[in-house]
């Protein structure tokens, strides 16, 4: 077993809540009517002196329903398996909304919680691993944050993925999103899905646009009536990686301006 629930769970939880209230995504989001307050109520009743596993998937959908948000077309943006460049390049908001940019998201990104039975109702010495409840308890929190997302999404949607893993394809139908995001996605108001493949600087390229997974991907995709595109590394990605490893081999720009001077 792993470490246990988050110090101060309830004051980085309300503290998280009043700060995004005030100063977070002022411009991009819509405000909560909910008291943060509340929404830890309801929060912490879904596991609070509960077995660690003893989650459903329903147990945090009164805290969902009270924390969602409308969501602007065309900004939002799914990731699997690739955490931090998606969120590099979605930045806060800037170019598009992740699930973590939400209020839902941004509660209980990076937290670690789970119950007991018995007082306090909440285990801060030793949680389960996700891989040790069943499937349900395990994913109860992020399925219903990603399920609620996906729905609220309309116009164009991006999904970036890792193409250089070793260890898993680029899409999975077993991955929150193949499981929660991409079935949520409503016919009606999402038009396209648009994905983003990114490779690791010199490194194999995996997987690529048109093959393996991502065949698989557009067929799930189109299967649901919606466009696809796919585009490996675009430039503005690929940028970014190259901020990171300027010396890379990928990185070394064409230099016009200094031809022939
Ligand atoms: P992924 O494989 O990168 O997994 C995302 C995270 O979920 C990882 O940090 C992983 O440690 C954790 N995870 C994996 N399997 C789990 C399980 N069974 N129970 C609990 N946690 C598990 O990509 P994915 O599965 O496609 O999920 C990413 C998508 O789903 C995103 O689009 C996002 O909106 C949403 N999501 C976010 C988080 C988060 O922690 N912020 C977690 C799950 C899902
Ligand atoms: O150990 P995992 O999540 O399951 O992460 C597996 C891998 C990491 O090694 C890392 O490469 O996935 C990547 N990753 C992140 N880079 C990352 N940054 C923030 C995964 N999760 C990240 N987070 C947030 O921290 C996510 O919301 C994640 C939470 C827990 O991280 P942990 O390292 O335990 O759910």
């Amino acid at each position: 077993s792993n470490k246990g629930t988050t110090d101060n769970i309830k004051a980085v939880f309300e503290g998280r809540c009043w700060d995004y209230d005030v100063t977070k995504y002022n411009d991009l989001l819509p405000r909560i009517d909910a008291d943060c307050n509340v929404l830890w109520d309801k929060f912490s009743q879904a596991f609070s002196f509960r077995a660690p596993c003893a989650v459903k998937l329903s147990s945090y959908e009164e805290f969902m329903s009270l924390a969602k948000q409308s969501l602007p077309a065309n900004k939002v943006m799914f990731w699997s398996g690739i955490f931090s460049l998606a969120h590099r390049y979605s930045e806060n908001g800037a170019r598009f909304i992740t699930l973590e940019d939400t209020m839902i998201g941004y509660l209980a990104n990076s937290l670690t919680w789970c119950g007991q039975e018995s007082p306090p109702g909440i285990n801060y010495s030793s949680c389960p691993d996700w891989s040790d409840c069943p499937t349900e308890a395990s994913e109860s929190f992020w399925a219903g944050a990603s399920a609620t997302f996906a729905s609220q999404a309309t116009g164009n949607v991006t999904l970036m993925v890792d193409g250089s893993d070793p260890n898993k394809p680029a899409y999975r139908r077993s991955s929150f999103f193949g499981k929660y995001e991409l079935p949520n996605l409503a016919i009606s108001k999402v038009q396209s899905v648009n994905v983003i493949v990114a490779h690791a600087l010199d490194k194999p390229k995996i997987e690529v646009c048109g093959n393996g997974s991502l065949a698989l991907l557009k067929k799930d995709v189109t299967a649901r009536g919606l466009s696809f595109t796919c585009e490996d590394d675009p430039d503005a990605v690929l940028h970014l990686l190259c901020s990171d490893d300027p010396a890379s081999r990928e990185c070394q720009l064409a230099t016009a301006h200094q031809a022939g001077s």
